[in-house]
């Protein structure tokens, strides 16, 4: 049995040309002629022929599409049109057989709906478009991380199990923690904001949850978010970084992954740039020209967005909300105690960030908590942080998995999430 493998297919080159190689992958297709086999053979890097002659080609009756082989050849040139080079077979084995039929196409011939590609959504995998979408995630993260490490961003891990809510509001999971009740976190709000006092900037990717009972193409209960706070930087250097970090992730990828966006069958247009900031204020100004029965303070619905998402396609900044529809921790404008120091970065219709600046004020912050119906006392281990030096700061949380439809040009996070969980969807 041969199952190490000597080279990803995209590994052959004109240097292996006469090398015996061990390849290992997926039959993708089988055609038999004569007294020959041609066999595609998929790894995760390419396709590659596989030509099987003679006393090996009499065994090779059970081999089936999508079981999975290891192949000992020879590498030579081909005049195949779809490949670079050919193995001449002298071993094969197979591996694992795959049942039929499977219970989605991984060619994407016969196209599934999404639920019962997410019911199989391993198999879903070997679909080249599935997989390039998850490639292209990879590659986002991947440039995240490295931007965020160039502006200095250390990056921190804060609890998903914790004991009263970081964001207030009633849309947290609880469960039972030996007999006390604990929450899944919906943010790291506040530990994020905590860890400023000591490593001034931070970044978090992770998990989080939101109870919410919401059927969109845009809520997941379990989402991806990238989470910044900087100490000593305000709403608008916050705003400024994640601009650069949205650009910084498209030309990335928009250069980076040519394979990945010819599978998913869209390319990746680099945005306008600067983003356009536009107030709050203005937002219902535009709502009124356009008869919306809209009021300062009012918060935007779904149907305002869409009307605001078609004046200003692409990506913008909706600055200085209503402190009143702000969370707790927001800080006023001086100008202006009723406008808060925040954001929501948009695209189109669609809210991919918010963020602002914090209240570094532990007395104010704690009236805040009061006037939003919360009770400081559940938040002692917090506010005592305030008491030990913390310094202004801002952040914003911004969610992968919306970002993710942006790029792919989709309108459904469950396509970019492995298995998303949402109120209809809690396995496989
Ligand atoms: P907010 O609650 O606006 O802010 O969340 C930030 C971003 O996270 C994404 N998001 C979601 N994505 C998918 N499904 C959901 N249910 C979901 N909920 C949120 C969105 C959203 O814009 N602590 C603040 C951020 C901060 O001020 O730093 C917060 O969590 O893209």
């Amino acid at each position: 049995m041969v199952f190490v493998k000597t080279h990803d297919i995209s590994e052959l080159n004109s240097g292996t040309i006469g090398k015996e190689v061990v390849l290992g992958g997926w039959v993708e297709d089988l055609r038999k002629l004569g007294k020959m086999t041609f066999i595609t053979l998929r790894d995760v890097s390419g396709i590659s022929q596989i030509i099987v002659k003679g006393e090996l080609n009499d065994n090779l009756e059970e081999l089936n599409r999508q079981s999975v082989i290891s192949v000992r050849g020879i590498v030579q040139e081909t005049k195949a049109r779809d490949f670079d080079f050919e193995i001449k077979a002298e071993e094969i084995d197979v591996l694992a057989k795959a049942i039929h039929p499977l219970p989605v196409d991984p060619i994407g011939r016969l196209e599934s709906n999404i639920d019962t590609r997410l019911n199989h959504r391993a198999l879903d995998m070997r679909n080249q478009k599935t997989a390039s979408i998850f490639k292209l995630r990879h590659h986002v993260l991947e440039i995240l991380r490295k931007t965020l490490a160039e502006k200095k961003f250390i990056e921190i891990t804060t609890p998903k199990i914790i004991g009263s809510a970081s964001e207030g509001g009633a849309n947290l999971f609880s469960l039972d923690y030996f007999g006390k009740t604990a929450y899944l976190a919906q943010s790291p709000q506040l530990y994020k904001e905590q860890m400023t006092i000591g490593l001034e900037r931070v970044y978090e990717i992770s998990n989080f949850y939101r109870a919410e009972n919401s059927h969109t193409g845009r809520h997941l209960s379990e989402f991806t978010s990238i989470d910044i706070e900087a100490a000593f930087m305000d709403y608008n250097d916050v705003m400024n970084i994640l601009e650069s970090l949205v650009m910084g992730v498209y030309k990335f990828v928009s250069v980076n992954c040519k394979k990945e966006q010819e599978n998913i069958g869209h390319t990746i247009e680099i945005p306008k740039s600067p983003f356009e900031r536009i107030t709050y204020t203005q937002v219902i100004e535009e709502l009124k020209k356009v008869g919306e029965k809209v009021e300062f303070g009012d918060d935007l619905l779904d149907s305002h967005l869409r009307i605001i998402g078609k004046n200003h396609p692409g990506f913008y900044f909706l600055t200085d909300w209503p402190m009143k529809l702000k969370p707790f921790y927001i800080r006023e404008k001086d100008e202006d105690s009723k406008l808060s120091r925040s954001f929501d970065l948009q695209y189109g219709y669609l809210e991919l960030s918010s963020g602002g600046t914090r209240l570094h004020n532990p007395e104010t912050l704690k009236s805040r908590l009061k006037e939003q119906g919360l009770d400081p006392a559940q938040f002692a281990d917090h506010l005592q942080t305030f008491d030990w030096g913390m310094p202004p700061h801002s952040g914003w949380g911004m969610g992968l998995d919306r970002l993710m439809t942006t790029l792919i040009g989709i309108d459904n996070v469950r396509e970019v999430v492995l298995y998303p969980r949402d109120p209809d969807r809690l396995s496989p």
